[in-house]
């Protein structure tokens, strides 16, 4: 990277949040490497970036707001995503650069007895709790579709494991006293729109599922602080829900006694409330529902497109899964374009909402082309289907994907 390039970024991220001067960061001109991601719509090229604080190389996908994809070989090296190449997505520009941890609050308004306003040090000092969860971008892998959707052109990397400490939200909420008549628990951040009138980033949960005792509010992530752009100092973890809920830099959690109404529930964020969410190009007159539970999915981690391998040759094979909204049951390969297919070994099991890694060895053709699938089935006997999905969100992908590999 040019000593300008480094500058510029420098100054433009850590520094004081302007408009003008984020825009400068991480611009693609200082990139370094350019990879190619497998996106039919395309284009395909983009920069790899080491410009974001905390955060090594990343695939950048947009520079402000920063939208960063993990590189895929990341998820060989284990279950839990690096903190610092973990992916990064924030749907508006006014992202707080630095943050005052004496003067943030927490605060827990709305239909409750008591409205909070609470200090980090008040929450560091209630009871701990530590969950591994996956948190899914719910347009992770949009790139993929095909008819091509608009949205940001995630190949598979919208997505992380982590072990996520932090406090039950219904021991908050229990602190507040949430009154009878409430139905749901709205969330937002620090972050804000540039744009005048724009709506600001709120999410909500029915009240039962806020204070189902797994919903949590972190402020660690696998042992360290969260970094800023995941969210620090504290962040909602919605286990097993994909992660448009997962509220970053927490500053207001709102007790409702009707349901949220709010753009982000009632516009943005809606699937065809059809079997995987799935309707054809074109269609309309669909009744629609909020984007909720995750579904299962696995890749293959050590093999990618074009890679070869020898005739006939036994090839190691590994990758990861998770069951989506609860824990892996098995994970199966096939090489026969689903004819057939065989179990593999699961690693260590981290919880139900953990990625899980699984291994197995196949059998290479003597010649010709091949693919190499994987399939998830959860713990509720639910598998990956065969073909994909396709919304105008780009919403929800978990079709059985496919590595293509070459015998030579
Ligand atoms: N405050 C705030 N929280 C947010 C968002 C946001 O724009 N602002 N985006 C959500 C979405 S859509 C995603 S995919 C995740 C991304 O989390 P990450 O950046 O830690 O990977 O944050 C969620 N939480
Ligand atoms: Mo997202």
């Amino acid at each position: 990277m040019s000593p300008l390039c480094a500058l510029t970024s420098r100054r433009s991220f850590l520094g004081h949040a302007g408009l003008a001067a984020l825009g400068l960061a991480a611009a693609p001109a200082c990139a370094e490497t350019i990879i190619k991601l497998p996106l039919p719509g395309g284009p395909q090229s983009r920069p790899i970036t080491t410009d974001f604080p905390q955060k090594g190389a990343m695939i950048l996908q947009r520079s402000r707001p920063p939208l960063l994809e993990t590189p895929f070989e990341v998820f060989d090296k284990g279950i839990f995503t690096p903190n610092d190449q973990f992916f990064v997505r924030w749907h508006w520009a006014d992202v707080p650069t630095e943050i005052d941890v004496q003067k943030y609050r927490l605060a827990v308004r709305g239909n409750v007895n008591q409205v909070l306003s609470l200090p980090l040090q008040d929450i560091l000092g209630m009871p701990r709790m530590e969950i591994a969860a996956v948190n899914q971008c719910s347009g992770n892998s949009r790139g993929l579709f095909a008819p091509p959707v608009a949205g940001a052109q995630w190949a598979n990397g919208a997505m992380g494991n982590a072990r996520w400490t932090g406090v039950r939200l219904k021991d908050v909420l229990d602190r507040a006293g949430v009154k009878a008549g409430a139905v749901a628990v709205r969330f937002s951040g620090l972050d804000d729109a540039l744009i005048e009138g724009a709506p600001k980033l709120m999410k909500s949960l029915d009240i039962d599922h806020a204070r189902d005792g797994e919903v949590m509010i972190a402020y660690q992530m696998s042992g360290e602080q969260l970094p800023l752009l995941n969210g620090f100092p504290l962040r909602l973890i919605v286990p097993g829900w994909y992660s448009t809920y997962w509220v970053k830099m927490l500053s207001d959690i709102e007790v409702l006694s009707a349901p949220d109404d709010n753009y982000w529930m009632k516009t943005a964020y809606r699937i065809p409330d059809t079997p995987h969410a799935s309707v054809t190009p074109g269609q309309t007159g669909y009744k629609t529902v909020p984007i909720n539970r995750m579904a299962p999915r696995s890749f293959v981690t050590n093999l990618k497109d074009g890679d070869k391998v020898s005739p006939g040759a036994t090839v190691p094979v590994r990758g990861i899964a998770f069951g989506g909204d609860r824990g892996v049951k098995t994970v199966d390969v096939s090489i026969d374009g689903a004819a057939n297919w065989s179990a593999t070994e699961l690693g260590s099991d981290a919880g139900p909402y953990s990625f899980r890694q699984w291994r197995a060895q196949i059998m290479a053709p003597t010649s010709g082309d091949f693919s190499l699938m994987a399939r998830c089935t959860n713990t509720a006997d639910v598998s990956q289907p065969p073909d994909p999905n396709w919304n105008p969100g780009g919403f929800m992908r978990n079709v059985v994907e496919k590595v293509r590999l070459t015998v030579a």
